[in-house]
């Protein structure tokens, strides 16, 4: 739906070296008076650089996010409960084609984000190397993962480039109905028997820290920030994010009984937020040199799963070979 007529004019054009001053303050006046970047305007190239890694990680987190859920498809604990995974799981794989669709907006092949990603080169969200153990982990990752993944999200809605701005519109109302699907999960289970809610808060544990880490690195460690707000790209920086999670999650996990597992976590009276101990950023960074507990079956499985595809990429290329020859 984005890439029709793109003969990527303008932004070929001028390459890093050839941009002068004068064009990237006009572009810079663009975005400061809120005014959104299409496909064909002149960009800097940083800005496109920027954008590619940014919305081509988020198109892969949605993709390898489908199986930590997928792992639980046949042991949903009814058929209700299957066919709402199964539609949460194709919302995802929905998601995931749309971002491709608008990174491939900024002149990027499909073929070469995968590539990326199948490479290693291309990263994915750090909370998709996480096991999924018991069924309770399911609601944890649509209220906690999609909860984060929301309060991201939303500002990415206003983001300076417009088909990523608009890719997020529909994700971020499909996303909602995600959190509130594991919510309700979480309901259920903590109004069960005390196995079932000593099994909500055994996931609250597990899920909480990798769940904070999704905001990615501190203000002070994140190299991209500066910049991706000055050009509108991000509207909030890592930690903002991450505090107002924090402060709208807490009284959601008192409303279940349960209790996040960080001791420092109190309200404070005089600012309004809750404070949070420190994060274990050496497992973040672990996670994202590849060592967290599933990054390798995570791999190895969507490897497969592209390999596995290969019949219909070539089937697809052949027919559109024959229409093309046929019609010339
Ligand atoms: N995991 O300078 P920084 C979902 C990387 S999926 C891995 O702060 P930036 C769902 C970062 O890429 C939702 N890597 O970067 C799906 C950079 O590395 P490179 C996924 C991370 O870009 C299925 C380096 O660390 N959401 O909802 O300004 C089922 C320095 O960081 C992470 C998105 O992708 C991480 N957590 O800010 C259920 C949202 N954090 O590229 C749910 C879109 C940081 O220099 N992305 N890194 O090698 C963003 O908003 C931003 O890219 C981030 C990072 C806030 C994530």
């Amino acid at each position: 739906m984005y890439t029709q007529g793109l003969d990527q004019k303008g932004q070929s054009d001028k390459r890093d070296g050839l941009e002068s001053a004068a064009d990237r303050k006009a572009f810079q006046k663009r975005v400061d008076a809120e005014e959104k970047i299409e496909a064909k305007d002149w960009m800097p190239e940083a800005y496109r650089r920027t954008l590619i890694r940014q919305i081509s990680q988020h198109a892969h987190s949605e993709i390898i996010g489908m199986q930590p859920e997928g792992n639980w498809l046949t042991r949903a604990p009814s058929l209700k409960r299957k066919a709402i995974l199964l539609a949460k799981i194709q919302d995802e794989a929905g998601h995931g084609l749309y971002l491709y669709s608008a990174a491939e907006t900024l002149g990027v092949s499909r073929d070469q984000m995968v590539g990326d990603l199948l490479s290693g080169k291309a990263k994915y969200s750090s909370i998709f190397n996480y096991p999924t153990l018991t069924w309770a982990d399911i609601g944890a990752i649509g209220w906690l993962v999609d909860g984060a993944a929301i309060m991201n999200q939303i500002p990415l809605c206003r983001c300076s480039y417009g088909p990523y701005a608009r890719a997020m519109v529909r994700i971020c109302k499909e996303e909602s109905f995600h959190q509130r699907q594991g919510f309700d999960i979480l309901v259920e289970l903590c109004k069960g028997t005390p196995e079932q809610k000593a099994m909500a808060q055994d996931a609250l544990n597990r899920w909480w820290w990798p769940s904070l880490m999704m905001f990615g690195p501190s203000d002070a460690e994140s190299k991209h920030s500066a910049q991706s707000m000055a050009w509108k790209i991000k509207r909030f920086s890592n930690d903002e994010l991450r505090q107002k999670f924090i402060d709208v999650t807490v009284p959601q996990a008192e409303f279940l009984g349960l209790k996040v597992p960080d001791d420092e976590c109190i309200l404070d009276k005089q600012t309004g937020h809750y404070r949070h101990g420190e994060i274990d950023w050496q497992e973040f960074i672990e996670v994202l040199k590849g060592n967290g507990p599933c990054n390798k079956q995570r791999m190895e499985k969507r490897r497969n799963a592209h390999e596995d595809g290969r019949w219909v990429r070539e089937a697809a290329r052949a027919y559109a070979e024959k229409r093309a020859a046929k019609a010339a």
